[in-house]
């Protein structure tokens, strides 16, 4: 046991915010979480001359971080990048690799989702709409970058519950100027008719081209195949998930029911059991294309550049370099 000081402020406060979901969505947690390990670095490095104390003290931030939410892969990930590339003799060169490492990720990650919406938009045609589920800011960089294409394109949003993300869809939708028609989850079927494509983003995607988004998403699916509508799915490549490279599976969260049914009505109905998973896992043959800042791919070929970008197997810089912690959490 060693007496290492606590997380900095700024990690403590990032990390409760996505474990809340103030902060939520794939690419914003990594964004954040990118920014708060530079911000572990800065503070450390006031604080000490001594480099494997900061090396501790930053890792120590980075599992902080990644043991907040399990299913977006972009937050490990963001770690991998940041914690990564932490290198020097000195405290004042690790820190600047490490603050380097982030602004970098931060900077790829912006211009990863515009590349990625020029791709996804050369999909939409002129007069085309939109099926949503829950809020990517991936899948909306596509919409947006079609609009400025001068395409107009309308949306049906799904509202996405519990947690209702299709509210804030539908509002940046709406700021982008595109017309919008909110419905609720189990209406998804009777409007895939007026749908020409379904538009969702990832938090995970598995080497076997396996789709972990919202729940719901599999579900929704499997409906647009059956009415023949494509299914496209807006995921930048910090959403590939390299354990799963060597046969480990995504773990799904499972959140609290409190989410699902309030107290007052729970009491009412009695003794039930309520479950409330996050994410569920779409398989690739209900997938049309994945669509990334490196052009469009089917899922099953999703795998080449997994393993071009991360090699066979991930590091794990954010645990103790002697640790031996298995990466195999309870699965989909
Ligand atoms: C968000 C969600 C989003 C993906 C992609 O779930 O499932 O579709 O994270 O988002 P939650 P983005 O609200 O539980 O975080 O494209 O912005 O990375």
């Amino acid at each position: 046991m060693t007496n290492d000081p606590p997380v900095s402020d700024a990690v403590e406060s990032t990390a409760a915010d996505i474990a809340s979901m103030e902060i939520r969505g794939a690419a914003t947690i990594a964004s954040a979480a990118a920014d708060a390990v530079a911000a572990q670095a800065r503070e450390t490095a006031d604080e000490t001359a001594d480099p494997e104390a900061f090396e501790r003290a930053v890792r120590r931030a980075g599992r902080r971080l990644y043991d907040t939410r399990p299913t977006a892969v972009s937050l490990p990930n963001a770690l991998r990048y940041t914690l990564g590339r932490m290198e020097g003799d000195e405290v004042d060169s690790l820190r600047d690799s490490v603050i380097g490492a982030a602004t970098a990720f931060t900077d790829r990650l912006g211009r990863a989702q515009r590349d990625l919406g020029r791709v996804g938009a050369n999909r939409l045609r002129d007069g085309d709409t939109v099926m949503t589920h829950c809020h990517s800011t991936d899948a909306l960089a596509c919409v947006e970058h079609a609009v400025e294409q001068g395409k107009d394109v309308s949306a049906i949003v799904k509202e996405t519950r519990p947690r209702n993300q299709g509210h804030i869809t539908a509002r940046e939708l709406r700021d982008m100027g595109v017309d919008v028609t909110l419905i609720v989850d189990s209406a998804a079927r009777r409007y895939l008719d007026d749908a020409d494509h379904v538009l969702v983003g990832a938090d995970s995607i598995a080497a076997d081209g396996g789709v972990v988004n919202k729940i719901g998403t599999s579900a929704l699916a499997v409906n647009a195949r059956e009415r023949g509508v494509p299914i496209m799915v807006a995921a930048q490549t910090i959403k590939l998930h390299p354990d799963t490279l060597t046969g480990h599976t995504v773990e799904i969260e499972m959140r609290d029911e409190a989410e699902v049914i309030d107290a007052d009505a729970r009491e009412e109905i009695g003794e039930i059991a309520v479950e409330n998973p996050a994410f569920d896992v779409t398989p690739p043959r209900y997938v049309d294309a994945i669509v990334t800042e490196s052009g469009q791919f089917p899922p099953e070929s999703i795998v080449t550049l997994m393993r071009e970008l991360f090699g066979e197997s991930a590091d794990r810089p954010w645990e103790e370099p002697d640790a031996t912690t298995d990466a195999t959490g309870p699965t989909a």
